[in-house]
């Protein structure tokens, strides 16, 4: 493994020159320059100001889902504001200049990649943005028309919306997790960017991408639980370290 500053970086442009296919994985720190929390960060991370059993599981939200929603409504609302930054537009621009030679593979469930110009992100966490019914749906559950409550409810079964995000226990969604699959096995280079590497199946991703024989380069301003499976680590923050990766 490699992580002196220059040699690295040198290392990992030129093993993306030489790649056909490259697969990226980002987590919460891509976003963390644009002002958007982190989990794990000591100081500001979520979760060192609330307990996640009590907001990001699906039994949290059954058993108070006024406190649940309300804590993803001002998530939501503080998003409003939020522009993406150097390392989303890097990615978006690298994926413009050569079509269908890069995956992006997202945990981020803030739309920053999206707004930043990059297609057919792989959202394997969800997208607070989207809202979706807590159980099965019946045939008078219409998103459009639920009785705007905290949590907004179906007028005619009291089924509760839900935010679209992956909880704690919860499947991620199938296709985006097979596509996410299917792309760190046929990568020839794969960047791991701004994640704790402490959640799975995402970071399995890295594991498998390694095992099928790709390059897994970490880029991430302190360290994390994938350096140790990592061909080289880049120390930065992703919003100068994707741009002179990738531009
Ligand atoms: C910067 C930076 C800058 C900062 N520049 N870098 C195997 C082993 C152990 C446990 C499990 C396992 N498999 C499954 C589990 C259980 C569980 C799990 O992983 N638990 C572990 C925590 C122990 N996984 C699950 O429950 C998953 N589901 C599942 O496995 O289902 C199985 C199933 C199958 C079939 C039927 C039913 C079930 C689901 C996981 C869902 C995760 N959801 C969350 C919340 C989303 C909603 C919300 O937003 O509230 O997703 S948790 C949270 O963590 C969020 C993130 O996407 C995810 C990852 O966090 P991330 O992105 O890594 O952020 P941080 O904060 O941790 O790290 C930030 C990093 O950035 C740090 O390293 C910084 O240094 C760095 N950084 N500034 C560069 N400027």
């Amino acid at each position: 493994m490699r992580d002196n500053p220059s040699t690295a970086l040198d290392e990992a442009r030129a093993w993306l020159r030489d790649a056909r296919r490259v697969a990226v994985l980002t987590g919460a720190g891509v976003s963390a320059e644009s002002g958007v929390p982190t989990f794990r960060d000591a100081q500001t991370g979520l979760w060192a100001r609330f307990r996640p059993e009590d907001l990001a599981t699906e039994q949290a939200f059954r058993r108070n889902p006024g406190r649940v929603w309300d804590w993803y409504a001002e998530r939501r609302e503080k998003l409003l504001g939020v522009q993406p930054n150097a390392g989303h537009h890097a990615l978006a621009a690298f994926a413009r200049r050569a079509p269908g030679r890069l995956t992006l593979i997202t945990q981020n469930v803030d739309g920053l990649h999206q707004l930043a110009g990059s297609e057919g992100v792989l959202c394997l966490h969800g997208r607070l943005a989207d809202d979706r019914w807590l159980d099965h749906p019946r045939p008078c559950c219409d998103l459009a028309r639920a009785v705007p409550d905290r949590p907004p409810r179906c007028a005619g079964c009291g089924n509760l919306v839900r935010p679209g995000v992956v909880w704690f226990g919860e499947a991620l969604p199938t296709q985006a997790l097979d596509a996410a699959q299917q792309a760190v096995q046929a990568c020839d280079v794969m960047l791991v960017v701004g994640t704790a590497g402490a959640v799975y199946p995402a970071a399995g991703l890295a594991h498998q991408a390694r095992q099928a024989g790709a390059r897994v380069v970490v880029l991430n301003i302190g360290p994390s639980e994938l350096d140790g499976i990592a061909h080289a680590v880049l120390r930065g923050p992703s919003s100068q370290l994707l741009p002179a990766l990738l531009d």
